[in-house]
Order: C-alpha cells, then structure tokens, then sequence
C-alpha cells in the first residue's frame, strides 16, 4: 500500500517538515491506532491523517488559550444548537497553510490527499442556514483573533442522511461518529450537572433571606468535547465545546448500592438520550419534550462554564458584562437567560436587580425567522413539571416586565397582552422570543430588509418600548471554505491576478472589476467554470445516471424544501419549458440543467411530496427523445456541507426564489455570486443587498416586493385568477394535478395543486409565475452570449466583498460585544517534534 522508500532526509527545510508530517503520520498509525501497512484500513489512514494534522493545531491552541488567560480579554460565547461544519481535514490544511506540505508528504506515501479529503464524513451537526452561519462566524472569530467560543451539542446522529428511492425521500441515521472523530478531544474533567423536574422549596438562610432551592431533581452530568477551529494565516485556534449526556449515575456512589442493576442501567440510557440526535425540522417546531431538554441541557450546562471560567480569575460577578458576550442563535439556547438568573441568585447569592442587570448586559439575540409556525413558545405545564424554578424566574420576568409596559403606556391592554412572555390561550405557552428580547441589550435580524419586518411587523411592540435594542447584521460566508477550498481553480486565478489579500479581506475582490472587461483574464474564468461544471456533470452521471450536457446553463437551486422558498415555482417553470419544446420541437432552446438538492424535515408531508414532484418531471423530461440535452431535470441527494462544496463553483445560475418577505437573509446566494453564478432572484432577504453591491443590471429581479405581497394580501388574494388568466400556467397545473408525471398513480401529486388552488396559495406561486418565467426568458437570452455573462459573473463575484462573514463578525464584535481581538505570540512550528 504504502512506498516501501521514504525520500532521503536532507536538510533542507522543506524535506524536513516533509519527513516531519510522514513521521508524525506513521507513528499515529503505529501507536495511536495500532495499525500497520498490512492491518490498516481506508478508516485508519484517514484517522492517522487527520491527528497528524491535528498535533500541529494543537501547539497554537493551547497558546491561544493561555494568552486569553494571560490578557484576559472579554469573550464571546456563541450559543447555538446547530453547528453545521462539514469536512475538516481541508478546511484545517488550508487555515495552518499545510495543504502544499500534506499533499507532497501523503503523496510520497502513495496516497491521493483529494481521494482521502473525499473521504471524511460531514459533521452534520444542523439543519440549513442557521447551522452553517454558525461554523462560518467560528471561522471567522478564529481568522480575526477574537476570542470566540462556539457552544452546542455533541448529537450522536447528526442530520439524517437522505437515500432518494423510487423518486421518494428516504430518511437513514447518520453515524457520523461510527469511525470515531479524530478532530475532538474529550474532557472528562469539564463536567456540570443538569437537573430536571423536581421541585422548590423555600428555605430561610441565617440572615433570615428567603433561599429557593430546587430539590429532588434528576440529574445528568454534560460532559464537555472541544474541537479546535483553526483561523486563517493566524496562530488563534478557538475552541468548539459541544456537550455530551453522561448519566450521572457513573459518577454516583449509588449505583452500587442500588442493588437493582438492570434498572440502574436503563435509567442511564435513558438520561444520555438527550444528545443522542439532532431534530431534523427546519422552520416547523417540535414541540417535543426531549427537544425542549436538549435546550435547556446546553444553556446549563454552558452558563455554568462561562461562569466557573469567568471566577478562574475574577471574584466580583458584577464584572461579567464587561468579560463576556453571549450571542442567542435564535431562541434555542434562551433558556440560558432564566439560568443565568439562577445561578446569579441561588447559588451566587444576588440579589434580583443585580442579577438582572449582568444577564441583560451580557445577552443579546439573533433572530433568523419571521415564520410565526417557526416562534418557539414551550407549554407552560413544560417548565411546571421539568424546570419548575425557571418557570417562577420568567414569571418574575414578566411581571416586572409587563409593569414596566404599563407604566409607558398606561390603559394599553391589548398591548400588555400582545407582549406579555406568556400566550394565554387554551393551552398557556412561554414565547421564547419574547423572553429572548427582554433578557437581552441587543435584538438582531440577519439582512437589512428582515430587520425592518422585526421592527414593523413581528416585534413593533418591543421596538416602540426599546428601539435602540435592534439593529442589523447583515449575514455572511467565509471565503476560505466557500472559494477558497470548495473551487480552489478559481481562487487561483483571482490570486495571479489580484494577489490573495482578498482570503482574509474579501472587499479586495473589487479589483476584479476591471478584469471583467480583460479578455484574457475572461478567457481563463470561463475555462475554470468550464472544468467545474464537467466534474459536477460526471459526479451527476455516477450518482444519478443522467447524462447532462456541461455546456448547458447549470440552473442550481439547492436548499432546505420548503414551500416558502418556492422550489414549486421552479418545476413550473420547467414544466413550462418542457411543454415548449413538445410544442416545438425543432425550435432553438437554450440547453439548460436544471439542479435540485436539498432535505425536507420528515414530518413535511408537503415537502415530501415536492421532491417527488421534482423527480417524476425529471423522468418523464430527462427519457423524452424529443428533449434531447436541451433540458434536464436533476436532483441530487443528500445535500450537505461537502455536496454543497461541489455544486456551487459549477453554477450558472443560482435560485433564489422565496416570496418576498419570506427568507430572512439566505446565504447560499451569497456563496453562489462567490463562485461566479449569476442569481434570479426575488427582492427578498439578503438578495436585496447582494443587488446593491452588484448592480440591478447584473442580477435577474422578478416578482412581487414585500410591500406588494402583503398589499395583495390585503386585498384579497385569489390564486384561481391567475390559473384562468395565464393558459401556460393553467397546462402545467392540469398536468401535475391529472397524473401527467404519474400515470400509474394519478392522483398522486392532486395535493400540490390543491395548495396552490384551492388552499390560497400562501406563498403566491401564482402571482410571481409570469414574472418568473419572462426573467427566465432574459436569463436564457444572455446565456447565448458567454463573454457577456462571464463578464457579469466576474462583476457579481467582485461585488461579494460585502458577504464575507469577517465583516459580519466585525460588526457583531464593534456593536453587540464589545471585544477586540487578542494578538497569540508566534509559536515554533514542530517544537516539540524537533
Ligand atoms: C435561517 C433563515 C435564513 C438565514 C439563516 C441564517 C432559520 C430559523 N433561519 O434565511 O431562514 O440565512 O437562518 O441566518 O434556520
């Protein structure tokens, strides 16, 4: 398997580090896994790899965790239950500036270091959008040196992984961690109890103080995993803590005891369920009472590291605000508010006013939807029976709180019970949003236009009473996965061009403007696009059997499914080009490859059903001799972090198609225009500003504004005015709903047109349809002229400066947290390999 010869050991500097990373390989194959070149599996190569790699982060992290010690900065704790980071092996090469070095060392071994790259299973540790930002503004802390922590759950099955069978999706576990995760490290020291149900109990202290204690409680123990996140070019490695469920029992004298052992075993199962798996919903809530521990497991488990770090060096609480920020991605983690105050006030001694004060100081809140079936609120017979001293904490809250709304506006019933942190219906509800906002000294949309809908729509109240709490940030990506190692081909290119300032300052890509106009440096950007998109058409062409022709107009639409970002108001519209070409079948059709991928949540029935949509159009399309390779319909399954990584650098066109109003930001539109996709787009989320920075004239705009849709809404809206009006769109609708795409069962996709028809449309497919298709019509025309395209992909990738999450993290750090990056000394390289 391996070379029997290592290169001889020279002394020059290169040959060294080279003999250094083959020794550092073969001893972790050796030693750490007990494996030789006879015994060792694929597995174990890529293992023996990526500890290699990973000695050489761990140096840097351990000074990086001394200096914020030593300097004593004030930190970020980014609280998130989703964490979507993907690969890490490239992704760390690329941040150490290893990747030459490991190429040429594995090479001589015998190995592909792409093959190997290929290899490592995704951390699928989110759902979509949320989940991805939250690994993009790791990697940004790390790059800018802020000391920023990443806070989650170490979930055991990550996002399911999606088989398509019969057209249909098919949800399988996702054993992410089956061949073990070289990349962490487990703590066993860093462990905090978590307790639940219970009850309180009022006791008087010494001084006579009423004392509340939450007793027979069960208890599991969060057990702490740390993963070091490299930055860019930089010596700051931070950390990512994902917690696991430990039964306390392991370290609980009782167990021996007990006499019932069986029991005892079961009951510790039981409690290390809570990070068994992450909820696959996305923008539909649970309601589900293990979701509701896995939050609260995480804010406990977290508030109580960050307040045994801050007392490592600190004895005055009141001094927290001024030494950390912790930053509420969504309301997930916002039961972290109700035990701050916990601990600030039982365990800690505050008092209420006190302990108020600090958690409001150092809490502030992302919000990442205006879906109001997507506003957490938890039942309040929840909290009664398993968190019953928070459920006293937000009554407390609120009653202060809701004096305060009176004392603003006197007589405002209405508004006391439109903000009150407790829905009064049937069944009474703790709204986590609200609880979220009064906790907190800053409120956060994800894209200018989402933030104007936070302020005049879904929190008006909050924004009358607080308006200096709200603010925007806009989100972003980082360029070093999203250009720089997903299309490595055109990042090269911009840097022979413009110099690589641009890795860690995206804004430097305004420099491509002008060589837009260069045709030689064209000439070189379409031959890259070119090879990008012949490696996705053979990745097509294993994956799915289909054939596509790489030079038809890649169309790529890829996202979580669902009904608001309209992939429907897409197979309209290839429907409608079908019908096209049947119609006219010698006629000249821009040749397109329409691409979809994406998971829908498993409860989405919806959802589903569009997918399968997706793939019955795409076998009738893709088998009719009469289309030939003027259209193809693809959808490739299990979208992810490293699918993701494949698709963008080989898009033409990027969808991004939700209902104005819809998508709070989006950010897969901004990885798309990074790697030089042209967008169709409606004025919705981030798209808005990606328009700014481009120019209108080098993105396609259709359909309704956000003030036009609510005025059509108001209006009255009656989708069936379109269907009768519009004869294309009448043929498509009768297509799906007789069984066109579903001989042997007719009436199988009858509900999807029963939604749009006779259901109100929600998402008004109908009404943005001609628009759409007209723009499609615009894009299709300016594809027949590849020298102007290229020149307006050259000038959207030039436009994308804005989008780097850098920027993003900049203004969190200068508005929200107030912190600074900390400078890490340079470490020697290898020191201890030498
Ligand atoms: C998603 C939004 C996206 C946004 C990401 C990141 C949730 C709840 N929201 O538009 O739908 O880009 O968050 O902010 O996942």
């Amino acid at each position: 398997m391996m070379n029997e010869k290592l290169p001889p050991p020279e002394q020059s500097a290169e040959l060294d580090t080279l003999m250094l990373i083959i020794k550092s390989f073969l001893e972790h194959l050796e030693y750490t896994l007990g494996k030789d070149k006879y015994s060792a599996t694929r597995h174990d190569i890529f293992n023996a790899l990526a500890y290699a790699v990973r000695d050489r982060m761990v140096e840097r992290w351990l000074d990086t965790q001394q200096a914020y010690y030593n300097q004593d900065p004030k930190r970020v704790y980014y609280l998130s239950m989703e964490f979507l980071m993907g690969r890490t092996l490239e992704n760390s090469l690329v941040n150490l500036g290893l990747l030459d070095d490991f190429r040429d060392a594995m090479n001589s071994l015998g190995f592909d270091l792409d093959v190997l790259i290929d290899q490592e299973q995704d951390a699928g540790l989110g759902n979509g959008g949320l989940g991805r930002l939250a690994a993009c503004f790791l990697d940004s802390m790390a790059t800018m040196g802020i000391p920023g922590y990443g806070y989650g759950i170490r979930y055991e099955y990550g996002i399911f992984r999606q088989n398509i069978v019969d057209g249909a999706q098919v949800e399988y576990p996702d054993n992410w961690l089956r061949y073990r995760n070289p990349w962490e490290l487990d703590r066993q020291e860093h462990l905090h109890p978590v307790k639940f149900y219970g009850r309180v109990v009022e006791r008087k202290d010494a001084e006579g103080n009423t004392i509340f204690a939450w007793i027979d409680t069960e208890d599991v123990m969060a057990m702490a995993y740390d993963t070091p996140i490299p930055g860019f070019g930089t010596n700051s490695v931070n950390t990512m803590r994902l917690w696991t469920a430990k039964s306390s029992r392991d370290f609980d004298l009782t167990f021996f005891n007990e006499g019932n052992y069986i029991r005892a075993v079961e009951k510790k199962m039981l409690s290390e369920n809570i990070s068994k798996v992450l909820y696959p919903a996305d923008h539909i809530p649970e309601g589900k009472e293990l979701r509701f521990k896995q939050e609260y497991f995480l804010a406990s488990a977290t508030i109580q590291d960050v307040i045994y770090r801050f007392r490592k060096n600190h004895s005055d609480l009141r001094l927290i605000p001024d030494k950390v920020a912790i930053q509420l991605n969504d309301t997930h983690p916002s039961l972290a508010i109700p035990e701050m105050m916990r601990l600030l006030m039982d365990w800690e001694r505050l008092d209420w006013d006190t302990a108020w004060d600090i958690t409001t100081r150092t809490f502030a809140y992302t919000n990442h939807t205006i879906l109001p079936e997507a506003l957490e609120k938890w039942p309040v017979w929840f909290l009664e029976q398993i968190l019953p001293r928070h459920l006293q904490i937000i009554y407390e809250i609120n009653d202060r709180f809701l004096a305060q709304v009176r004392l603003r506006f006197p007589g405002d019933t209405g508004r006391l019970e439109r903000m009150s942190l407790v829905e009064e219906h049937w069944e009474r509800k703790i709204r986590m949003a609200h609880l979220a906002i009064v906790g907190s000294h800053s409120v956060n949309g994800v894209a200018a236009l989402h933030t104007d809908i936070l302020k005049e729509k879904v929190f008006t109240d909050f924004f009358e009473m607080w308006p200096e709490r709200f603010n925007n940030k806009t989100n972003g990506i980082t360029q070093r996965r999203w250009l720089k190692s997903a299309n490595p081909d055109q990042a090269g290119l911009i840097s022979r061009a413009i110099g690589d300032g641009w890795i860690t300052d995206l804004d430097q890509l305004h420099t491509l403007a002008e060589l837009a106009e260069d045709r030689e440096f064209v000439h070189a950007w379409q031959r890259v696009k070119q090879e990008n998109k012949k490696r996705l058409a053979d990745y097509i062409f294993r994956h799915n059997c289909i054939r596509v022709n790489a030079d038809s107009l890649f169309d790529c639409q890829v996202k979580r499914i669902h009904e608001y970002k309209r992939q429907l108001l897409n197979v309209l519209h290839v429907i409608t080009l079908y019908n096209r070409i049947k119609a006219d079948p010698t006629g000249d059709f821009v040749p397109r490859t329409v691409i979809f991928s994406g998971k829908a949540a498993p409860a989405y029935a919806l959802a589903k059903l569009i997918i399968r949509l997706i793939n019955a159009v795409g076998d009738v399309v893709n088998n009719d001799p009469d289309v030939g390779d003027r259209l193809k319909v693809v959808f490739l399954a299990n979208y992810s972090v490293s699918l993701a990584e494949k698709i963008f650098p080989a898009a033409d066109l990027s969808e991004q198609i939700s209902t104005a109003g819809t998508e709070a930001s989006g950010t897969g539109n901004m990885k798309f225009a990074l790697n030089g996709a042209l967008t169709i787009g409606t004025l919705d989320g981030a798209n808005i500003e990606i328009m700014e920075e481009v120019g209108r004239e080098n993105i396609f705009i259709f359909g309704m504004t956000a003030g036009e849709v609510d005025e059509l809404h108001r209006r009255g809206y009656d989708p069936r005015d379109y269907y009768h009006r519009i004869p294309e769109l009448k043929q498509v609708l009768d297509q799906i709903a007789e069984g066109f795409f579903s001989p042997a069962t007719p009436d199988l996709f009858r509900p999807i047109v029963d939604v749009l028809l006779n259901q109100g449309d929600n998402y008004m497919l109908l009404a943005d349809y001609a628009s759409y298709v007209a723009c499609q019509e615009e894009v299709s025309r300016l594809y027949l002229d590849p020298d102007e395209w290229a020149r307006r992909a050259i000038l959207n990738c030039a436009g994308m400066g804005k989008f780097s999450s850098d920027r993003t993290i900049a203004e969190y750090a200068r508005d929200i947290w107030g912190v600074e990056p900390v400078e890490v000394r340079p470490v020697l390289e290898f020191r201890k390999h030498d």
